[in-house]
């Protein structure tokens, strides 16, 4: 039994869970985690640019699912914080990578100027790199308390989620297919599968196998975060349209402006929705077989079709 701030509750009590608490608490932890763990060092400037854009808030939804499946499936915080923060890591350099001028060409990300605006295109190119390299070395250095057999899982993962099989192949789709009046559907699940699937799916995944889940349970992990991923991204075009600057940190309405081929253009808004909600469903029945302690998890996977940011 977790309790509402995400500790263990005391014996035969069973407070309701109150997500926005446990969210809080878990931010917290990961925030002060992802500061310790870049150190300003020579040469500063390029640690300066790193450090600029990975506490530069976000939700840190990545990290905390890693956070909260390991813990569901009987792991602890501090097995599973180094691939937390290294899933962070590497979110913020595809962020770094895409908002710059030859991809999406962004001026505002997480509320701020984007990392190019501030450092100039060479040394963000250069902390996108930085950081996903010591993503790797992050994992590898400071995982403790795991068999090395399990680290060397994640490594395996972390690597599919983020190459051509995964958000890089994701982008590069997303690139080829900018300013085509046809895109089919099935397109459209590739390159969302690929861009925020496969990382979101990993972060999953990687907390089940540091915990040392079965194979059965690992699928059914897979299933739950490949469903919340898809339905993140209905959202995430939903929330282009709906949303203002403000709300979401950075320009809003640029899919349109773009005429990019978003799920709100292929079905509409209100199918849009509906399909997101469906996905949870999906998502959320995958977790069943582990009753309470999946109770973070399901609440996660509520709050993606309820969030406005
Ligand atoms: C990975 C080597 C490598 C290169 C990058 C640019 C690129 C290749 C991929 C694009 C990946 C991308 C930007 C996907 C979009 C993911 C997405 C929905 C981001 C928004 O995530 P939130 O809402 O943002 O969780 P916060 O700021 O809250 O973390």
């Amino acid at each position: 039994m977790v309790a509402t701030d995400g500790r263990p509750a005391p014996k035969g009590e069973s407070p309701a869970f109150d997500l926005s608490t446990y969210l809080k608490g878990r931010q917290a932890q990961v925030e002060e985690a992802l500061d310790l763990s870049l150190p300003l060092i020579y040469p500063e400037k390029i640690y300066e640019a790193m450090r600029y854009s990975l506490l530069a808030g976000g939700k840190r939804l990545r990290p905390i699912l890693c956070l909260a499946t390991c813990e569901l499936a009987g792991g602890t915080i501090e097995m599973a914080m180094p691939t937390a923060c290294a899933l962070e890591m590497i979110h913020t350099m595809s962020l770094i990578h895409d908002d710059l001028p030859a991809m999406d060409n962004d001026d505002y990300r997480r509320g701020k100027l984007t990392n190019h605006k501030v450092y100039g295109e060479d040394i963000a190119i250069l902390a996108g790199d930085g950081l996903l390299a010591y993503a790797f070395e992050y994992v590898a250095d400071q995982t403790q308390n795991v068999p090395a057999q399990r680290v060397l899982q994640v490594i395996t993962r972390l690597g599919r989620a983020v190459g051509a099989s995964g958000l890089v192949g994701g982008q590069v789709l997303d690139l080829e297919s900018e300013g085509l009046s046809d895109i089919q559907e099935e397109t459209l699940n590739f390159i969302h599968t690929h861009k925020t699937g496969a990382l979101l799916e990993a972060c999953v995944v990687c907390g089940g196998i540091l915990a040392g889940v079965t194979e059965a349970d690992l699928g059914r992990l897979s299933r739950y975060a490949q469903n919340i991923g898809l339905a993140f991204q209905i959202v995430d075009d939903v929330l282009d349209i709906t949303a203002t600057q403000e709300e979401l940190g950075k320009t809003a309405g640029k899919d349109l402006i773009a005429q990019k081929a978003t799920y709100p253009s292929l079905w509409g808004i209100e199918a849009s929705i509906a399909k997101a909600k469906e996905l949870i469903e999906a998502a959320t029945t995958e977790l069943k077989p582990f009753g309470e302690n999946a109770q973070a998890l399901i609440a996660i996977a509520n709050y993606i079709t309820t969030r406005t940011h």
